[in-house]
């Protein structure tokens, strides 16, 4: 059965759920629902780990300290009746006519600081339903004509708010983990961090690099055509992945936020292969959202179906790596050869003139098979169940 538990670690965003199917072109066509109300059509799909939330998700913007406190109490008990935590937050940056320009790297230093602070709030207020993953998704970072904004100078500013509320996060305890999502289209023209390594390069020149990973999601290297798996790998290879934003959506279009695996069904099976085969074990957020066709009941049906999904390829995954055949062309395709290897994994002046020295017949180092068509359609076979 592919049933998921909260082992899984599973979790949804009060954003996806809650989604009313507005879009650039229409009304929304599904009523809006109270925070504690998404909370219960998580608990109705089963099995969640829990619930994400940006501030403003949770607290909408003007809300008094009366109604704050009201939300607040409602949505606990939500959580509790529903047994859901809360793992992550974030901040809204992108939906206030003050962020259109930008917040942490905005040309305006009232808006900088402004976007500081409505961070340090959020992180706050995070903490206080113990959230331990941060994630900073830049949606407003950007420009539509690189004529309004230097983007040596928006490197630097997105660099003094990451490593202030590092500071931030120390000075309050709070022991976030950040994870930085980069998306290369929509909302902005052009936004800043377009891909996941765009992040795993900039890091590394942050004050509290280890404090901070990245936060890839499936959509975002997808909607420009790129291999999103490969990212991934490389984030994990770095020891970046703190956590993912699992969705789906077409090569170039729009952004979709499609459910995972709707539609890249190949490339999600081996992201799930990957994350497997690596025992990745933080959080799998479905960002994403239903159909704008869907009504309440069909919503329900999109997480269950995002879960289920997950589950169906994580046991397509030990199928594959169970397989007899497969794993027999896995073998013939990777050839060690353990004096090269031992010659050129490390450079000593011996090591390099006795490569120097190696006869290579580059003829039949050609002629080594590869089937990989052979292999490509056990792998086919195999996702369609004829296995
Ligand atoms: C998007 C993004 C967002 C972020 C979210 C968390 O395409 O709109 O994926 O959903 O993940 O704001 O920071
Ligand atoms: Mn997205
Ligand atoms: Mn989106
Ligand atoms: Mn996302």
């Amino acid at each position: 059965t592919f049933t998921p538990t909260p082992a899984d670690k599973f979790t949804f965003g009060l954003w996806t759920l809650g989604n009313t199917g507005r879009d650039p072109f229409g009304e929304p066509t599904r009523s809006p629902l109270t925070p504690a109300q998404i909370v219960d059509a998580i608990g109705q799909a089963g099995g969640a780990f829990g619930v994400n939330f940006h501030d403003n998700d949770l607290i909408p913007l003007d809300a008094s300290d009366q109604a704050s406190a009201q939300i607040k109490s409602d949505f606990r008990k939500a959580l509790r009746r529903n047994k859901l935590k809360i793992p992550m937050a974030t901040t809204n940056l992108f939906s206030d006519p003050v962020f259109k320009d930008g917040a942490f790297t905005s040309n305006d230093a009232d808006i900088r600081a402004y976007a500081i602070q409505k961070t340090m709030r959020a992180m706050q207020l995070g903490a206080e339903f113990g959230a331990k993953i941060y994630v900073m998704w830049g949606g407003r970072e950007g420009t539509e004509s690189d004529a309004t904004k230097d983007p040596i100078l928006a490197v630097k500013r997105y660099r003094k708010a990451i490593n202030f509320l590092c500071k931030y996060n120390l000075d309050q305890n709070f022991g976030f983990k950040f994870a930085l999502e980069a998306k290369a289209n929509e909302p902005r023209g052009h936004i800043y961090f377009a891909v996941t390594g765009s992040y795993l390069g900039f890091i590394e020149t942050l004050d509290h690099p280890k404090m901070v990973g990245v936060n890839p999601e499936f959509a975002h290297e997808n909607m420009v055509g790129l291999n999103f798996v490969h990212h991934v790998a490389q984030a994990i290879e770095h020891k970046k992945l703190f956590h993912i934003d699992l969705n789906d959506q077409v090569m170039c279009r729009y952004d979709q936020d499609f459910r995972f695996a709707s539609n890249s069904y190949k490339q999600a099976f081996f992201l799930v292969k990957l994350l497997t085969d690596t025992q990745y074990r933080g959080f799998k957020h479905f960002d994403s959202h239903a159909y704008r066709q869907s009504d309440h009941q069909d919503v329900i049906e999109f997480a269950k179906g995002s879960m289920r999904s997950y589950k169906i390829l994580e046991y397509k995954t030990d199928q594959f790596n169970k397989d007899k055949q497969i794993q027999k062309l896995v073998k013939l395709i990777n050839r060690d050869n353990r004096k090269l290897t031992s010659l050129t994994n490390k450079f000593t002046k011996k090591n390099a003139a006795q490569l120097l020295a190696t006869n290579f017949n580059r003829h039949k180092l050609a002629e080594r098979r590869l089937p990989y068509e052979e292999l490509d359609q056990l792998t086919f076979d195999l996702l369609m169940g004829v296995r």
